[in-house]
């Protein structure tokens, strides 16, 4: 149907596999300079999305995503967590020893908060325009 739509309306998530092993916040510098931000999580559309790419490559282990204490935010800035989607694992996120700051996916799709200095494969979000006919 034509008409006029927002600009968050045109834009789709386009998430991309970070095959080198990094901290946290390198996985979050590498991502920021080569496509937007750590992988943003929306809704479960994105979840499907962000599962399949990591199942596609066939890895089984765990990757970063862009979510990290103080308060939970996501990296991508104007993300309300609060108010969003989330998938933690049962008992999670439960900050084990004291020092689990950042987020990681399993190969399930579920979160675990986990010590940021870790360093693992992790996903991009990147955008792309899809305009609605
Ligand atoms: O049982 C869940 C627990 O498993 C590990 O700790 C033993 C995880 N730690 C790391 O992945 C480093 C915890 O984050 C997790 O809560
Ligand atoms: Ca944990």
């Amino acid at each position: 149907r034509k008409g006029l739509y927002t600009l968050s309306s045109c834009l789709a998530h386009e998430y991309h596999f970070g095959n080198m092993n990094k901290t946290w916040t390198e996985a979050q510098r590498y991502c920021r300079e080569k496509y937007t931000d750590l992988a943003t999580i929306d809704n479960m559309e994105d979840m499907k999305k962000l599962i399949n790419t990591v199942v596609d490559i066939g890895y089984n282990g765990t990757v970063w995503i862009g979510l990290k204490k103080g308060e939970w935010q996501w990296s991508l800035a104007d993300r309300d967590y609060s108010q969003g989607y989330v998938n933690w694992e049962e008992n999670e996120p439960n900050n084990s020893g004291g020092k689990e700051d950042c987020v990681f996916m399993r190969r399930s799709g579920k979160w675990n908060d986990a010590p940021c200095n870790i360093q693992q494969l992790f996903i991009c979000y990147g955008k792309t325009k899809t305009w609605r006919e």
